[in-house]
């Protein structure tokens, strides 16, 4: 009988809420944090645990079946798998900010300006579709240091609760998508029998929780 696998955070923010969640489906299987991979003992499905920056391609690619990853690595990474089910955690925004004392209240005065981002293709297309021209400057961390290093006019990063914003002097203005954690499946794999089988499972979990 085929194994499925399914590719999870291997640390971070949504790595608890998706071992919860596949625990809670009834899945037996040792979370062992120095193993990349875990085999489930009671279900013919295999655990590996990645950065979560690879999740959607490795799902694209067909060497995961399924996966759990925010959103909004899956539009930065710009693959095409499909959406099986949104996992009401790992909830936050993609936001433009800008320093409390700067004079940029509006989308148009980023024209021409700097922003630092880690979401290039996504902040990319949200510009291009308000028809703002900016310098988008990519940049792997620390995104909200940036405008008070002299590096940026404005920045775009994920928020939640909103207090990093708030420590480094800046305030949101725009919205340029809101993300969870969702699965996700490898485009014509929906339909087999045992993907089948673990997304009613998940989608029991998620209904008891209501
Ligand atoms: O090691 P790996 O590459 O797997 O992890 P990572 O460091 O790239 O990601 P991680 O664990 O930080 O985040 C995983 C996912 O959690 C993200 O892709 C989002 O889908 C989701 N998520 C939810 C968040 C946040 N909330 C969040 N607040 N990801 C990051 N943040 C950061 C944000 O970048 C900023 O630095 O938290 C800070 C802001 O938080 P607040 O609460 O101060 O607003
Ligand atoms: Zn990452």
């Amino acid at each position: 009988m085929k194994t499925l696998k399914i590719a999870i955070q291997k640390s971070g923010r949504l790595n608890e809420k998706s071992v919860e969640l596949l625990k809670n489906c009834g899945l037996n299987f040792e979370n062992y944090k120095s193993s990349l991979i875990s085999p489930v003992s009671n279900f013919p499905l295999e655990i590996l645990f990645l950065r979560d920056d690879d999740i959607p391609e490795y799902v694209q690619d067909g060497i995961a079946d399924l996966g759990i990853v925010g959103e909004n690595v899956i539009q930065e990474t710009e693959v095409e798998v499909s959406y099986l089910q949104k996992l009401g955690f790992g909830k936050c925004s993609l936001k433009i900010a800008v320093p409390n004392n700067n004079s940029i209240n509006t989308l148009e005065e980023l024209n021409g300006k700097a922003v630092a981002t880690t979401y290039p293709v996504i902040l990319g297309k949200y510009l291009k579709e308000k028809g703002i021209t900016s310098d988008i400057r990519t940049i792997s961390g620390s995104v909200e240091i940036s405008p008070g290093l002299g590096l940026s006019d404005a920045i775009c990063d994920l928020v939640s609760t909103g207090g990093t914003l708030k420590s480094n002097g800046l305030k949101p203005f725009a919205d340029v998508m809101s993300s969870e954690a969702v699965l996700i499946g490898r485009k014509g794999s929906e339909n087999e029998d045992l993907v089948q089988e673990l997304i009613q499972r998940v989608q029991s979990v998620l209904r008891a929780k209501e």
